[in-house]
């Protein structure tokens, strides 16, 4: 049986990475943050009870700030794939917190690969690298683009995606870059902008709020579906050898067309519910990402199957429903 490691598995691909692997057959391990209060809420379907003989998924405490942990983690569960997917993810937030991004996006990477190395075992890499990394640079972006990141959020992903490359060439890690745009789902925070917006139209349909506060409506994004791209991480790491791809559904839509398609799904007028709020803006915005994803296409045979409408639907929908069952 092949076992991995996941971090930032309470995320939201985190999620649906474990929904696959244990589809697969795989034993599943995940580093989760100590907190208060529960943060495994997009797990939670998914729990096994630790005294079940067939366990396949175990959770383990963790944190990207601690190296020694990450170690003795590794140690422990020795695993064949290592998902590094655990990141301070929100670009805006990481304005607020550059140089707590820079430690837990950035540092965090170095920590998690330096704790494989000194372990010694001989396990496959993936590391979450970002679109964001292009920031600047004008699309299509590919492989080959030049990185331009405008957020402190891009900087330590650009870092991140160095310090994998380094070690699939310094140590001959089976490490790869996974350079993902951005991929959406019901189980997107809600503070990200698709979310927000399937949210707000759906609360604001249900007459339990009137308006919703945005900032830059003509950014261009190229929304995926978030399952999708968990079967495209998992088919890097079953490749011959390590390397870097992107995945992207290669359209361009900009927020305010977002607006539109989910205030649509509701039957809703957008421009009666929509206020701008100055506190959205960042101090350098990435105007335009739309990937250009042949090379996994080619490689992997992956292809992006979901569309943004279609997502706006598959979203909103789901907002709906949870709103109902909440009656
Ligand atoms: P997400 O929903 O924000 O999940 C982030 C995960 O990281 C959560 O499990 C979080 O734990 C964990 N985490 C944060 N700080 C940590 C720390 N100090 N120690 C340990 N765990 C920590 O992100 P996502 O959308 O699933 O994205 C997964 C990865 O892909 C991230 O690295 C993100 O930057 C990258 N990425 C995302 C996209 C996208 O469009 N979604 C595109 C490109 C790249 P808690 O649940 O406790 O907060
Ligand atoms: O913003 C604009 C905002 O926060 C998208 C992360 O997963 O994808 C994500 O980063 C756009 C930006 O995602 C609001 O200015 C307008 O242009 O949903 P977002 P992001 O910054 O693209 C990349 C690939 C990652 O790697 C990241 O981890 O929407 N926008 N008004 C707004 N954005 C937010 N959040 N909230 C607003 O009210």
């Amino acid at each position: 049986m092949k076992r991995a490691l996941i971090t930032g598995i309470t995320g939201q691909d985190g999620s649906y990475l474990t929904e696959l692997l244990l589809s697969k057959g795989y034993e599943v391990h995940g580093i989760i943050r100590r907190s208060s209060t529960f943060n495994t809420g997009r797990i939670e379907h998914l729990y096994q009870d630790p005294h079940d003989p067939d366990q396949r998924l175990v959770l383990h405490y963790g944190d990207l700030t601690d190296s020694s942990r990450l170690v003795t983690l590794i140690e422990k569960v020795r695993p064949d794939e290592i998902y590094h997917l655990a990141a301070q993810s929100h670009v805006r937030v990481s304005f607020d917190e550059p140089e707590y991004t820079g430690n837990t996006t950035g540092v965090g990477t170095t920590r998690l690969l330096e704790a494989i190395r000194m372990v010694g075992i001989d396990t496959r890499y993936y590391q979450a690298s970002s679109s964001e990394m292009f920031g600047a640079t004008p699309p299509p972006q590919s492989e080959e683009t030049p990185f331009y990141p405008r957020s402190p959020y891009g900087a330590a992903k650009v870092y991140g995606y160095w310090m994998a490359r380094n070690y699939r060439e310094a140590h001959g890690m089976f490490a790869v870059n996974g350079i993902l745009f951005n991929h959406e789902s019901p189980r997107r925070g809600e503070t990200f902008v698709t979310r927000k917006i399937a949210r707000a139209a759906a609360r604001i349909a249900q007459g339990k709020e009137q308006f919703v506060y945005l900032g830059n409506l003509d950014a261009v994004r190229d929304w995926g579906y978030a399952p999708e791209y968990v079967e495209g991480m998992w088919r890097m790491l079953q490749a011959e050898q390590g390397d870097d791809y992107v995945l992207a559904t290669g359209t361009a839509t900009t927020v305010r067309e977002w607006v539109q398609y989910c205030f649509g799904a509701v039957n809703l007028d957008w421009e009666s519910h929509v206020r701008f709020d100055e506190t959205y803006l960042r101090p350098t915005e990435v105007d335009a990402l739309i990937g250009d994803a042949s090379k996994a296409e080619k490689l992997l045979g992956w292809k992006a199957q979901t569309m943004p409408d279609q997502l706006a639907r598959i979203m909103v929908e789901a907002e709906m429903k949870d709103l109902d069952a909440a009656r």
